[in-house]
């Protein structure tokens, strides 16, 4: 059942907005943090809302201490047949996800599994404890990754690697996740959430507009060729040129104490 607008979110914890952060918590713990449609639209709807509040100029994503998410809701998939997942508002809810322009950095502690993997991979940043474990295992299932997992995994982790979770279904360790590029940072057992922030906290100090940009710009080389994405990134580029924010900081720089 989609949650009732203004209701308070079953399955999410969500924090006050905090030096400019909101953490967005998946707290279902009983079932591994699995995502049900409600934990899905529950998602989109916090990411779509800290994306509009112009307080918010990043979100943490954290999981819990066993799962951050062990994918997709198994008793509820079983009964979704192709036509269905179509029209079905999950899938529209990972739209809302991809959509936003807001920086997302993943605090990952436990399982990452199916579609907890990849919205870790929807993230802009993932962190992870040396416990977590990444894996699509959709595979033994007789499925396969269907929300961005086989196109964004073989983007920031390689082909190779992007297989063997693929078509083994077998999760990577936190170690073998951060030499494949899928995370940036791998950190203690437990301190992932603390380094997430940090990180999210110093992506809030910096002017909004840049940091929105420059994310686009970033995220353009999965999508563009090179020739492409760098005329777009010269666009944003001069429209910060000329951005009040760009000049008061430039000149403070300038002018500060020696
Ligand atoms: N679904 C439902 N329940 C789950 C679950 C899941 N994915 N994972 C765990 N649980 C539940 C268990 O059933 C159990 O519930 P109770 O028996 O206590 O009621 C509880 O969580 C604890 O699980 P375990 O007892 O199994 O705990 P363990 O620590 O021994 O094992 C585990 C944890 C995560 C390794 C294991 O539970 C497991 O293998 N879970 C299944 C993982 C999996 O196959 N995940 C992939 C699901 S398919 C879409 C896009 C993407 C997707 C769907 C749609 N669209 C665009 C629309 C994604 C699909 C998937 O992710």
């Amino acid at each position: 059942m989609p949650p009732s607008a203004g209701a308070a979110p079953a399955d999410l914890r969500i924090s006050a907005v905090d030096d400019g952060v909101v953490t967005i918590t998946i707290a279902r713990p009983e079932a591994r943090n699995a995502l049900r449609h409600q934990t899905m639209i529950e998602l989109a709807d916090a990411i779509t809302a800290a994306d509009r509040d112009e307080a918010v100029r990043c979100i943490v994503l954290a999981g819990g201490e066993k799962a951050f998410a062990a994918g997709a809701d198994i008793a509820e998939m079983i009964a979704l047949d192709g036509p269905a997942l179509e029209q079905h508002p999950r899938t529209e809810a990972w739209r809302r996800i991809w959509a936003s322009g807001c920086p997302m950095v993943a605090a990952v502690e436990g399982l990452a599994l199916g579609g907890g993997c990849e919205l870790v991979l929807s993230c802009d940043i993932a962190i992870a404890g040396s416990g977590a474990r990444f894996g699509q295992p959709e595979i033994t299932l007789g499925w396969m990754p269907g929300a961005g997992g086989t196109q964004r995994l073989a983007r920031s982790a390689g082909k190779s690697v992007a297989m063997q979770l693929v078509l083994t279904g077998d999760p990577i360790d936190a170690a073998a996740a951060l030499r494949s590029g899928m995370v940036s940072e791998m950190v203690a057992a437990g301190d992932a959430l603390a380094r997430a922030t940090a990180i999210a906290r110093r992506i809030a100090s910096q002017p909004r507009a840049a940091t929105r940009l420059a994310r686009h710009a970033v995220l353009l080389a999965f999508e563009t060729p090179l020739a492409d994405g760098v005329q777009a990134e010269q666009a944003s580029f001069r429209a910060l040129a000329s951005s009040d924010e760009r000049h008061r900081r430039m000149r403070a720089f300038l002018e500060r104490p020696r």
